[in-house]
Protein backbone atom coordinates (compact mmCIF):
# COMPACT_ATOMS: atom_id res chain seq x y z
CA UNK A 1 0.00 0.00 0.00
CA UNK A 2 2.59 2.33 0.90
CA UNK A 3 4.80 1.27 -2.05
CA UNK A 4 1.99 2.09 -4.20
CA UNK A 5 1.39 5.72 -2.68
CA UNK A 6 4.73 6.70 -3.13
CA UNK A 7 4.45 5.29 -6.89
CA UNK A 8 1.55 7.46 -7.42
CA UNK A 9 3.06 10.40 -5.92
CA UNK A 10 6.36 10.62 -7.73
CA UNK A 11 4.38 9.78 -10.87
CA UNK A 12 2.17 12.91 -9.73
CA UNK A 13 5.14 14.54 -9.53
CA UNK A 14 7.11 14.27 -12.19
CA UNK A 15 4.04 14.55 -14.53
CA UNK A 16 3.32 18.20 -12.56
CA UNK A 17 7.10 18.99 -13.11
CA UNK A 18 6.75 18.10 -16.75
CA UNK A 19 3.67 19.94 -17.57
CA UNK A 20 5.16 23.09 -15.79
CA UNK A 21 8.09 22.31 -17.68
CA UNK A 22 5.99 22.68 -21.16
CA UNK A 23 3.31 24.89 -20.62
CA UNK A 24 3.93 28.66 -21.99
CA UNK A 25 4.41 31.48 -19.62
CA UNK A 26 2.07 34.06 -18.95
CA UNK A 27 3.23 37.42 -19.61
CA UNK A 28 3.20 40.50 -17.45
CA UNK A 29 3.57 43.32 -19.08
CA UNK A 30 4.07 46.79 -17.30
CA UNK A 31 4.61 50.03 -18.76
CA UNK A 32 5.17 53.40 -16.75
CA UNK A 33 4.62 56.59 -18.85
CA UNK A 34 7.20 59.81 -19.02
CA UNK A 35 9.30 57.93 -16.38
CA UNK A 36 13.02 58.13 -16.80
CA UNK A 37 16.12 56.75 -15.24
CA UNK A 38 14.96 57.79 -11.23
CA UNK A 39 14.26 54.43 -10.03
CA UNK A 40 17.07 53.48 -8.09
CA UNK A 41 17.83 49.80 -9.92
CA UNK A 42 19.26 52.73 -12.44
CA UNK A 43 20.19 55.08 -9.85
CA UNK A 44 19.38 58.13 -11.57
CA UNK A 45 18.24 60.32 -8.50
CA UNK A 46 19.94 59.95 -5.31
CA UNK A 47 16.65 60.47 -3.43
CA UNK A 48 14.06 58.61 -5.15
CA UNK A 49 11.90 55.78 -3.31
CA UNK A 50 11.20 53.15 -5.65
CA UNK A 51 11.49 49.16 -3.14
CA UNK A 52 9.27 47.60 -5.45
CA UNK A 53 10.98 48.62 -8.67
CA UNK A 54 14.17 47.19 -6.89
CA UNK A 55 12.29 44.09 -5.68
CA UNK A 56 11.78 43.22 -9.63
CA UNK A 57 15.11 43.88 -10.55
CA UNK A 58 16.03 41.66 -7.75
CA UNK A 59 14.27 39.01 -9.30
CA UNK A 60 15.33 39.61 -12.88
CA UNK A 61 17.58 41.61 -15.03
CA UNK A 62 17.82 45.36 -15.26
CA UNK A 63 19.02 46.79 -18.72
CA UNK A 64 21.12 50.42 -17.06
CA UNK A 65 21.70 51.07 -21.32
CA UNK A 66 18.40 50.99 -22.43
CA UNK A 67 16.14 53.34 -24.71
CA UNK A 68 13.16 54.56 -26.59
CA UNK A 69 12.98 54.39 -30.49
CA UNK A 70 10.96 57.98 -30.21
CA UNK A 71 11.10 60.11 -27.08
CA UNK A 72 6.80 60.72 -27.54
CA UNK A 73 4.63 58.63 -26.13
CA UNK A 74 2.42 57.79 -29.16
CA UNK A 75 5.42 56.94 -31.49
CA UNK A 76 7.58 55.25 -28.53
CA UNK A 77 4.40 52.58 -28.02
CA UNK A 78 3.35 52.65 -31.69
CA UNK A 79 6.94 51.41 -32.19
CA UNK A 80 6.58 48.70 -28.77
CA UNK A 81 3.64 46.95 -30.66
CA UNK A 82 4.26 47.10 -34.07
CA UNK A 83 7.84 45.93 -33.71
CA UNK A 84 8.84 48.76 -35.93
CA UNK A 85 11.08 51.39 -36.15
CA UNK A 86 9.90 54.85 -36.81
CA UNK A 87 12.10 55.02 -39.45
CA UNK A 88 10.27 52.15 -40.75
CA UNK A 89 6.43 53.06 -39.90
CA UNK A 90 6.81 56.59 -40.53
CA UNK A 91 4.96 57.20 -37.22
CA UNK A 92 7.66 59.58 -35.79
CA UNK A 93 4.90 61.63 -33.40
CA UNK A 94 1.21 60.66 -32.41
CA UNK A 95 -1.20 58.89 -34.83
CA UNK A 96 -4.39 57.80 -34.00
CA UNK A 97 -4.31 54.16 -32.23
CA UNK A 98 -7.08 53.34 -34.36
CA UNK A 99 -5.06 54.27 -37.13
CA UNK A 100 -1.64 52.57 -36.50
CA UNK A 101 -2.90 50.23 -39.18
CA UNK A 102 -3.12 52.77 -41.89
CA UNK A 103 -0.27 54.74 -41.31
CA UNK A 104 1.72 53.26 -43.55
CA UNK A 105 2.47 50.00 -46.02
CA UNK A 106 5.03 48.83 -43.21
CA UNK A 107 2.41 49.02 -40.63
CA UNK A 108 -0.12 48.09 -42.41
CA UNK A 109 1.28 44.71 -42.74
CA UNK A 110 2.80 44.41 -39.30
CA UNK A 111 1.51 42.14 -36.63
CA UNK A 112 0.96 43.81 -33.44
CA UNK A 113 2.56 42.44 -30.32
CA UNK A 114 -0.61 41.69 -28.47
CA UNK A 115 -2.19 39.83 -31.70
CA UNK A 116 0.87 37.95 -32.02
CA UNK A 117 0.40 36.10 -29.13
CA UNK A 118 -3.14 36.06 -29.33
CA UNK A 119 -2.96 34.52 -32.74
CA UNK A 120 -0.45 31.85 -30.37
CA UNK A 121 -3.07 30.31 -28.12
CA UNK A 122 -3.10 33.69 -25.95
CA UNK A 123 -5.55 35.27 -23.78
CA UNK A 124 -4.90 39.07 -23.94
CA UNK A 125 -6.15 41.71 -21.38
CA UNK A 126 -5.22 44.80 -20.04
CA UNK A 127 -5.69 48.35 -18.21
CA UNK A 128 -5.07 51.73 -18.76
CA UNK A 129 -2.34 53.63 -21.38
CA UNK A 130 -1.05 50.72 -23.33
CA UNK A 131 -1.15 52.67 -26.96
CA UNK A 132 -0.98 56.58 -26.92
CA UNK A 133 -4.74 56.81 -25.91
CA UNK A 134 -5.48 53.20 -24.04
CA UNK A 135 -5.77 50.35 -25.90
CA UNK A 136 -7.38 51.34 -29.33
CA UNK A 137 -6.38 48.90 -32.77
CA UNK A 138 -8.48 46.16 -30.91
CA UNK A 139 -4.79 45.58 -29.04
CA UNK A 140 -6.93 43.55 -26.67
CA UNK A 141 -9.64 41.06 -25.88
CA UNK A 142 -10.53 42.24 -22.66
CA UNK A 143 -9.60 45.89 -21.89
CA UNK A 144 -10.37 47.44 -18.15
CA UNK A 145 -10.15 51.16 -19.70
CA UNK A 146 -8.59 54.28 -19.50
CA UNK A 147 -9.34 57.17 -17.09
CA UNK A 148 -6.71 60.25 -18.77
CA UNK A 149 -4.63 61.72 -16.15
CA UNK A 150 -6.66 61.85 -13.47
CA UNK A 151 -8.53 64.40 -11.37
CA UNK A 152 -7.39 68.21 -11.72
CA UNK A 153 -8.06 70.84 -9.25
CA UNK A 154 -10.62 73.62 -10.22
CA UNK A 155 -7.14 75.97 -10.67
CA UNK A 156 -3.84 74.94 -11.62
CA UNK A 157 -1.57 75.21 -8.41
CA UNK A 158 1.88 76.02 -10.16
CA UNK A 159 2.24 76.40 -13.72
CA UNK A 160 -0.31 78.19 -15.78
CA UNK A 161 0.22 77.74 -19.31
CA UNK A 162 -2.79 75.82 -20.90
CA UNK A 163 -0.37 74.67 -23.99
CA UNK A 164 0.33 71.89 -21.42
CA UNK A 165 -0.15 69.99 -18.88
CA UNK A 166 2.51 70.64 -17.11
CA UNK A 167 1.45 71.54 -12.98
CA UNK A 168 2.72 69.96 -10.24
CA UNK A 169 1.24 69.90 -6.38
CA UNK A 170 -0.43 67.41 -3.27
CA UNK A 171 -3.89 66.29 -5.33
CA UNK A 172 -6.55 64.46 -4.65
CA UNK A 173 -7.19 63.14 -1.63
CA UNK A 174 -6.78 59.28 -1.74
CA UNK A 175 -4.83 57.13 -4.10
CA UNK A 176 -8.75 55.63 -4.37
CA UNK A 177 -9.22 58.93 -7.13
CA UNK A 178 -6.26 57.88 -9.24
CA UNK A 179 -7.29 56.15 -11.97
CA UNK A 180 -3.69 54.35 -11.81
CA UNK A 181 -5.02 53.07 -8.72
CA UNK A 182 -7.83 51.26 -10.75
CA UNK A 183 -5.18 50.05 -13.59
CA UNK A 184 -3.73 47.86 -10.55
CA UNK A 185 -6.85 46.32 -9.41
CA UNK A 186 -7.74 45.56 -12.93
CA UNK A 187 -4.40 43.53 -12.97
CA UNK A 188 -4.85 41.89 -9.38
CA UNK A 189 -8.59 40.95 -9.58
CA UNK A 190 -7.08 39.29 -13.31
CA UNK A 191 -4.04 37.70 -11.36
CA UNK A 192 -6.55 36.18 -8.65
CA UNK A 193 -8.50 34.25 -11.20
CA UNK A 194 -8.48 30.92 -12.72
CA UNK A 195 -7.61 31.28 -17.17
CA UNK A 196 -7.32 28.29 -19.15
CA UNK A 197 -5.14 29.28 -21.34
CA UNK A 198 -1.77 31.16 -21.07
CA UNK A 199 -2.45 35.02 -20.60
CA UNK A 200 -0.80 38.46 -21.95
CA UNK A 201 -1.84 40.51 -19.42
CA UNK A 202 -1.06 44.65 -19.77
CA UNK A 203 -0.66 46.88 -17.17
CA UNK A 204 -0.37 50.91 -18.04
CA UNK A 205 0.34 53.56 -15.58
CA UNK A 206 0.16 57.34 -15.99
CA UNK A 207 2.14 58.45 -13.50
CA UNK A 208 5.19 59.95 -13.81
CA UNK A 209 3.25 61.63 -16.66
CA UNK A 210 2.11 65.03 -16.25
CA UNK A 211 0.16 67.04 -14.50
CA UNK A 212 2.31 65.85 -11.25
CA UNK A 213 -0.27 65.78 -9.28
CA UNK A 214 -0.67 62.62 -6.78
CA UNK A 215 -2.22 62.80 -2.77
CA UNK A 216 -0.45 64.34 -0.11
CA UNK A 217 1.70 61.59 1.34
CA UNK A 218 3.77 60.76 -1.44
CA UNK A 219 5.24 64.19 -0.97
CA UNK A 220 5.63 63.98 2.56
CA UNK A 221 8.08 61.55 2.24
CA UNK A 222 10.90 63.32 0.97
CA UNK A 223 11.55 66.76 2.67
CA UNK A 224 11.12 69.58 0.06
CA UNK A 225 14.63 71.57 1.73
CA UNK A 226 16.22 68.21 1.08
CA UNK A 227 15.45 67.87 -2.22
CA UNK A 228 18.41 67.92 -4.84
CA UNK A 229 18.07 68.94 -8.55
CA UNK A 230 19.75 67.18 -11.33
CA UNK A 231 23.55 68.34 -12.81
CA UNK A 232 22.74 71.25 -14.89
CA UNK A 233 25.30 73.81 -16.72
CA UNK A 234 23.58 77.20 -17.96
CA UNK A 235 24.61 77.28 -21.51
CA UNK A 236 25.08 73.38 -22.28
CA UNK A 237 23.04 73.82 -25.85
CA UNK A 238 25.56 76.55 -26.79
CA UNK A 239 27.72 73.86 -28.41
CA UNK A 240 25.10 71.93 -30.32
CA UNK A 241 23.46 72.76 -33.62
CA UNK A 242 21.16 75.12 -34.59
CA UNK A 243 18.65 72.66 -35.26
CA UNK A 244 18.81 70.88 -32.16
CA UNK A 245 17.82 74.41 -30.31
CA UNK A 246 14.62 74.18 -32.37
CA UNK A 247 13.33 70.71 -32.82
CA UNK A 248 13.93 70.12 -29.01
CA UNK A 249 11.80 72.98 -27.93
CA UNK A 250 8.75 72.30 -29.00
CA UNK A 251 6.66 72.12 -25.77
CA UNK A 252 5.73 74.94 -23.84
CA UNK A 253 6.77 73.76 -20.55
CA UNK A 254 9.11 75.79 -17.99
CA UNK A 255 12.84 76.58 -18.73
CA UNK A 256 15.27 75.74 -16.14
CA UNK A 257 16.08 79.09 -16.03
CA UNK A 258 12.67 80.19 -15.27
CA UNK A 259 12.35 77.85 -12.86
CA UNK A 260 15.92 78.99 -10.56
CA UNK A 261 14.48 82.86 -11.18
CA UNK A 262 10.85 81.34 -9.55
CA UNK A 263 12.35 79.34 -7.18
CA UNK A 264 10.26 76.44 -8.11
CA UNK A 265 12.87 74.03 -9.72
CA UNK A 266 13.06 72.25 -6.12
CA UNK A 267 9.20 71.83 -5.96
CA UNK A 268 9.05 70.75 -9.56
CA UNK A 269 11.60 67.86 -9.18
CA UNK A 270 9.67 66.97 -5.11
CA UNK A 271 6.63 66.62 -7.43
CA UNK A 272 8.40 64.38 -9.67
CA UNK A 273 9.99 62.04 -7.11
CA UNK A 274 6.36 62.18 -5.36
CA UNK A 275 4.61 60.99 -8.63
CA UNK A 276 6.96 58.16 -8.93
CA UNK A 277 7.01 56.61 -5.45
CA UNK A 278 3.13 56.90 -5.86
CA UNK A 279 3.36 54.65 -9.33
CA UNK A 280 6.07 52.10 -7.59
CA UNK A 281 3.31 51.43 -4.97
CA UNK A 282 1.03 50.73 -7.32
CA UNK A 283 3.60 48.00 -9.04
CA UNK A 284 3.77 46.94 -5.78
CA UNK A 285 0.15 45.71 -5.68
CA UNK A 286 0.44 43.77 -8.61
CA UNK A 287 3.95 42.03 -8.02
CA UNK A 288 2.65 41.02 -4.67
CA UNK A 289 -0.85 39.80 -6.05
CA UNK A 290 1.61 37.78 -9.07
CA UNK A 291 3.81 36.39 -6.23
CA UNK A 292 0.30 35.41 -4.52
CA UNK A 293 -1.32 33.82 -7.31
CA UNK A 294 -0.64 30.32 -8.90
CA UNK A 295 1.13 32.21 -11.74
CA UNK A 296 3.68 33.40 -9.66
CA UNK A 297 6.17 31.28 -10.85
CA UNK A 298 5.47 30.60 -15.02
CA UNK A 299 5.28 34.08 -15.57
CA UNK A 300 7.76 36.29 -17.21
CA UNK A 301 7.37 39.84 -16.16
CA UNK A 302 8.76 42.82 -18.16
CA UNK A 303 8.40 46.32 -17.29
CA UNK A 304 9.04 49.45 -18.99
CA UNK A 305 8.68 53.01 -20.08
CA UNK A 306 7.71 54.44 -23.32
CA UNK A 307 10.81 57.15 -23.31
CA UNK A 308 12.44 59.50 -20.52
CA UNK A 309 12.13 63.47 -18.94
CA UNK A 310 14.14 66.24 -18.77
CA UNK A 311 13.92 67.67 -14.86
CA UNK A 312 16.13 70.76 -15.96
CA UNK A 313 19.05 69.12 -17.42
CA UNK A 314 19.69 71.30 -20.63
CA UNK A 315 17.45 74.34 -19.54
CA UNK A 316 14.83 71.68 -20.69
CA UNK A 317 11.95 70.15 -18.95
CA UNK A 318 10.31 67.76 -21.66
CA UNK A 319 10.47 64.60 -23.41
CA UNK A 320 10.69 65.27 -27.17
CA UNK A 321 14.86 65.28 -27.37
CA UNK A 322 17.69 62.71 -28.66
CA UNK A 323 19.73 63.47 -25.37
CA UNK A 324 20.35 60.65 -22.73
CA UNK A 325 17.40 62.29 -20.07
CA UNK A 326 14.77 61.71 -23.12
CA UNK A 327 15.83 58.59 -24.73
CA UNK A 328 16.98 56.02 -21.33
CA UNK A 329 14.12 54.15 -19.84
CA UNK A 330 13.72 51.69 -17.02
CA UNK A 331 13.50 47.51 -18.73
CA UNK A 332 13.53 44.90 -16.58
CA UNK A 333 12.91 41.36 -17.37
CA UNK A 334 11.52 38.54 -14.62
CA UNK A 335 10.74 35.05 -14.35
CA UNK A 336 11.77 31.63 -16.21
CA UNK A 337 15.24 31.49 -17.68
CA UNK A 338 16.33 34.63 -16.58
CA UNK A 339 19.00 35.51 -14.44
CA UNK A 340 18.41 36.61 -10.90
CA UNK A 341 19.88 40.08 -9.90
CA UNK A 342 21.36 40.55 -12.98
CA UNK A 343 22.17 43.73 -14.61
CA UNK A 344 23.31 44.18 -18.54
CA UNK A 345 25.04 47.60 -19.83
CA UNK A 346 24.81 46.33 -23.24
CA UNK A 347 22.31 49.10 -25.05
CA UNK A 348 18.91 47.41 -25.69
CA UNK A 349 15.77 48.84 -26.94
CA UNK A 350 12.52 48.93 -26.55
CA UNK A 351 11.75 47.49 -29.85
CA UNK A 352 14.04 43.88 -28.56
CA UNK A 353 10.92 43.63 -26.27
CA UNK A 354 8.71 41.71 -29.16
CA UNK A 355 11.10 39.69 -30.33
CA UNK A 356 12.27 39.22 -26.49
CA UNK A 357 9.43 38.05 -25.80
CA UNK A 358 8.66 35.86 -28.35
CA UNK A 359 11.66 33.91 -27.67
CA UNK A 360 10.79 33.41 -23.71
CA UNK A 361 7.31 32.15 -24.77
CA UNK A 362 8.31 29.56 -27.41
CA UNK A 363 6.80 31.16 -29.94
CA UNK A 364 8.29 31.42 -33.61
CA UNK A 365 9.70 34.43 -35.02
CA UNK A 366 8.01 37.47 -36.55
CA UNK A 367 10.24 38.20 -39.26
CA UNK A 368 8.71 41.88 -39.83
CA UNK A 369 10.36 42.82 -35.97
CA UNK A 370 12.85 45.67 -36.41
CA UNK A 371 14.40 44.52 -33.19
CA UNK A 372 16.35 41.84 -32.18
CA UNK A 373 15.74 39.25 -28.98
CA UNK A 374 17.73 40.08 -26.12
CA UNK A 375 17.43 36.50 -24.39
CA UNK A 376 21.47 35.87 -24.82
CA UNK A 377 21.50 38.73 -22.34
CA UNK A 378 18.81 37.46 -20.25
CA UNK A 379 20.72 34.62 -19.58
CA UNK A 380 24.02 35.93 -19.41
CA UNK A 381 24.55 39.84 -19.51
CA UNK A 382 27.97 39.75 -20.20
CA UNK A 383 27.28 38.52 -23.37
CA UNK A 384 29.29 40.63 -26.46
CA UNK A 385 26.64 42.47 -28.59
CA UNK A 386 27.60 45.19 -30.94
CA UNK A 387 24.12 46.81 -31.15
CA UNK A 388 23.83 49.95 -30.30
CA UNK A 389 20.12 51.60 -29.78
CA UNK A 390 18.93 53.71 -32.18
CA UNK A 391 16.26 56.82 -31.62
CA UNK A 392 14.35 58.66 -34.36
CA UNK A 393 13.01 62.38 -34.07
CA UNK A 394 11.70 62.93 -37.40
CA UNK A 395 12.65 61.56 -40.32
CA UNK A 396 16.84 61.40 -40.57
CA UNK A 397 17.07 63.12 -37.04
CA UNK A 398 18.78 60.02 -35.35
CA UNK A 399 20.51 58.98 -32.33
CA UNK A 400 22.77 55.76 -31.56
CA UNK A 401 23.96 55.25 -28.36
CA UNK A 402 26.92 52.19 -27.81
CA UNK A 403 28.04 51.38 -24.66
CA UNK A 404 30.27 54.36 -24.71
CA UNK A 405 29.07 57.25 -26.87
CA UNK A 406 25.92 59.15 -27.93
CA UNK A 407 25.94 59.90 -31.72
CA UNK A 408 23.40 62.56 -32.93
CA UNK A 409 23.33 62.88 -36.86
CA UNK A 410 20.49 65.61 -37.74
CA UNK A 411 18.77 65.76 -41.32
CA UNK A 412 21.05 68.85 -42.15
CA UNK A 413 23.85 66.75 -41.45
CA UNK A 414 25.13 68.26 -38.49
CA UNK A 415 26.41 65.88 -35.68
CA UNK A 416 26.96 65.86 -31.56
CA UNK A 417 29.21 63.11 -30.19
CA UNK A 418 28.75 62.59 -26.22
CA UNK A 419 31.45 59.94 -24.58
CA UNK A 420 29.70 58.85 -21.54
CA UNK A 421 33.20 57.46 -20.61
CA UNK A 422 33.87 60.97 -19.42
CA UNK A 423 30.48 62.86 -19.96
CA UNK A 424 27.60 61.09 -18.30
CA UNK A 425 25.76 64.39 -18.60
CA UNK A 426 26.66 65.03 -22.55
CA UNK A 427 27.93 68.47 -21.85
CA UNK A 428 30.65 68.79 -24.31
CA UNK A 429 30.07 68.04 -27.67
CA UNK A 430 33.13 66.73 -28.97
CA UNK A 431 31.73 66.31 -32.52
CA UNK A 432 33.16 69.16 -33.98
CA UNK A 433 36.75 67.89 -33.20
CA UNK A 434 38.72 66.41 -36.24
CA UNK A 435 40.02 63.81 -33.56
CA UNK A 436 36.48 62.24 -33.76
CA UNK A 437 35.58 61.67 -37.41
CA UNK A 438 36.75 57.78 -37.32
CA UNK A 439 34.11 57.27 -33.92
CA UNK A 440 31.40 59.50 -35.90
CA UNK A 441 32.31 57.76 -39.69
CA UNK A 442 32.00 54.63 -37.68
CA UNK A 443 28.68 55.14 -35.67
CA UNK A 444 27.02 56.76 -38.86
CA UNK A 445 26.91 53.44 -40.76
CA UNK A 446 24.35 52.13 -38.24
CA UNK A 447 21.83 55.47 -39.20
CA UNK A 448 19.14 53.72 -41.43
CA UNK A 449 19.68 55.34 -44.66
CA UNK A 450 16.45 55.18 -46.03
CA UNK A 451 14.29 56.41 -43.39
CA UNK A 452 10.30 56.49 -44.22
CA UNK A 453 8.82 60.25 -44.74
CA UNK A 454 6.58 61.02 -42.34
CA UNK A 455 2.86 59.69 -42.21
CA UNK A 456 0.36 61.61 -43.84
CA UNK A 457 -2.13 60.46 -40.43
CA UNK A 458 0.66 62.21 -38.13
CA UNK A 459 -2.22 64.25 -36.16
CA UNK A 460 -2.21 68.20 -36.61
CA UNK A 461 -0.70 70.03 -35.47
CA UNK A 462 2.09 68.25 -35.41
CA UNK A 463 3.32 67.46 -38.86
CA UNK A 464 2.35 70.81 -40.04
CA UNK A 465 4.55 71.90 -37.15
CA UNK A 466 7.03 69.85 -37.76
CA UNK A 467 7.27 71.15 -41.54
CA UNK A 468 7.33 74.23 -40.31
CA UNK A 469 10.06 73.84 -37.68
CA UNK A 470 12.20 72.09 -39.90
CA UNK A 471 12.32 74.34 -43.00
CA UNK A 472 12.99 77.36 -40.17
CA UNK A 473 16.28 74.73 -39.10
CA UNK A 474 17.29 74.89 -42.59
CA UNK A 475 17.09 78.55 -43.18
CA UNK A 476 18.74 78.74 -39.24
CA1 LIG B 1 4.98 59.01 -22.25
CA1 LIG C 1 27.09 71.24 -24.24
Amino acid sequence: MMNNRIYFFLIFTLSCILSNATAAPNILMIAMDDLNDWVSPLGGHPQTITPNFDRLAEQGTRFTNAHCQAPLCGPSRASIFTGLNPATSGIYVHVKDDELKKASEASKNSTLMTHFFKQHGYKTMGAGKLLHMGAGADLLEDYGGYKDFGPKPAERFKYKSENTGTDWGAYPDSDFQMPDYHVASYAVDQLAKTHDKPFFLAVGFNRPHVPWYVPKKWFDKIDLESVETPPYLKDDLADAPAISRIIHTMDPTPSTEWLIENGLWKEMVHAYLACVTFVDHQLGRVLDALESSPYADNTIVVLWSDHGYHLGEKNIVAKMTVYEESTQVPLIFAGPGITEGGTCERPAGLIDMYPTLLELAGLPENPQNDGRSLVPLLSNPETEWNHPALTFWGMNNTAVRTERYRYIRYEDGSEELYDHLNDDNEWHNLANSPDTKSVRDKLSQYIPTDQAPMSSLCSFPWNAYWREKVEAAKNY
